[in-house]
This record gives C-alpha cells, structure tokens and sequence, in this order.
C-alpha cells in the first residue's frame, strides 16, 4: 500500500515535458487538472481518459456522483493503472475510503477534513472551499493539500450558484498552497485566472466535450507554458520579482 500511495504522489509539471519527480508537499502543482466526465459506461471512460492523458494534465480526479460503490471501486483501480502508466497522480473526489491508496477531495459534504487528515495522514487532501476564503483557511490550517475555488463561470457540468472572483485567487495567495480554479473553464476564459494565480485549472466540460479533447487539454498546458514565459521574461527584464 505504501508504494502505490508513493506511486500516486508522484507529479510533475506542465504538460509532455515534464519529468517524473516524487511527491513532495513543498512541491508547487501547476497546470491543467482534468476531471473525469459523467459517463456511465466503463470502457468508455477509461478510453477517454486514456485518449487525454499523453497531455500529461498536472492531475486527474475520477469524480463519479451516479455509480454505484463496485463500480466505483472498479473504474477507480483502472483509472489508477492508466494514471500510474501516464505518470499523472489521480484524485478520488468524494470518497476518501476508497482514495485511501490513491489521493483525495473533499468538498463541502465530504466530512471533516481535520479527521480525515488524522484517519489518513498520508493522502493528499484538496477542499472544495467554493467562494468562501474562511473555509479556505480553516481547510490549509488542517493540512489540505490544495484549495480549490468556483465556480467562475456559468457551467453545464454542475448545479451550482456560488460564483466566486479572481480576487479570491490572489487573496489566497498567502495560503501558500496551491489555488484550484473551477466552472465553466475554457481555453478562451482561463487566462486571467491563471494570472490571477490559480496554479490549476480544473476541467471537465472544456477538454472532455472538446471535439479533440487531446488537442484541448495541450491548449491549457500551453496557456501555463505562456505564462511561465511571461514570468520568467518580466523577471529577467526586472520588472516583476514575484
Ligand atoms: N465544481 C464546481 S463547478 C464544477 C465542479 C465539479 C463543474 C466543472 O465542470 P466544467 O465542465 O469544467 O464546467
Ligand atoms: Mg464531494
């Protein structure tokens, strides 16, 4: 059980170029943070997500709200062999149980963070914190691993009505964890959050429903490679040190 948590944490940066490295809480995860779709039948999923994953997103969440536990368990331990072969560290939304091996999320109605940290000290624990930067806090001081935020646009994925704001994104900049951002993200719509901050993207709609969903996700790395270029220039033309 060990290795596969070890497995699991293993991340990497942007895209098809970066390298394997272990997990390591410091680490900063940066890029496009796929989610799976709703999709109800198995061997489709998995071909999907295997269609995508040579993009080589920064994470993948298995998030499945309409199956029943078996097949959960089931899609989960293929999307873990697909996800180890890519070197992609998977997420299991909801379930923290199942995750146990894997990586978890957990939003609102998920449980207590805290407890799960204390039941699971080695899962990497990400907290759906909505529009709310006081449950942004209370979830970095119990050791969440991320923070993710949304919706930021209208989206057909989920019924929601928190709506929240890149300023979100920089006011928890002090957190220093990484911001997740979420809802109705587009390769067109996704730039300012990631200069507002966000170190991810999280997409479902956008990448998935793509007509070339492969073509898609590489478009998101490419917005992150283009800001790291704009850094790193501001930085060498000293006009910007942080
Ligand atoms: N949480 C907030 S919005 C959302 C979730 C899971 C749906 C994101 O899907 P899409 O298709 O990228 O808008
Ligand atoms: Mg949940």
């Amino acid at each position: 059980m060990d290795d596969d948590v070890v497995s699991a944490r293993q991340c990497r940066g942007i895209g098809d170029t970066g390298q394997r490295r272990p997990y390591n809480a410091a680490m900063t995860l940066r890029g496009l943070y796929l989610i799976t779709p709703d999709e109800d039948d198995s061997d489709r999923l998995l071909t999907r997500v295997a269609a995508v994953l040579p993009a080589g997103p920064a994470l993948l969440q298995y998030r499945n709200k309409r199956a029943d536990a078996v097949r959960r368990r089931d899609e989960a331990r293929a999307l873990k062999a697909l996800c180890d072969a890519a070197s992609v560290p998977l997420i299991v939304n909801d379930d923290w149980r199942l995750a146990l091996e894997i990586g978890a999320h957990l939003g609102e109605d998920d449980g207590d963070l805290a407890e799960v940290q204390r039941s699971a000290p080695r899962l990497m624990l990400g907290a759906s914190c909505y529009d709310d930067l006081a449950r942004a806090e209370t979830a970095a001081a119990a050791g969440a691993g991320y923070v993710a935020f949304g919706a930021f646009f209208r989206t057909r994925t989920k019924t929601t009505t928190r709506r929240a704001s890149p300023d979100l994104l920089r006011e928890t900049a002090r957190l220093g964890l990484p911001r997740v951002a979420i809802g109705g993200i587009t390769v067109d719509n996704a730039a300012p959050l990631i200069a507002a901050g966000a170190e991810l993207v999280a997409v479902i709609g956008a990448v998935f429903d793509a007509a070339h969903p492969l073509v898609a996700a590489r478009r998101f790395n490419a917005l992150f490679e283009a800001r790291r270029a704009g850094d790193e220039s501001d930085v060498t033309d000293g006009r910007r040190a942080s």
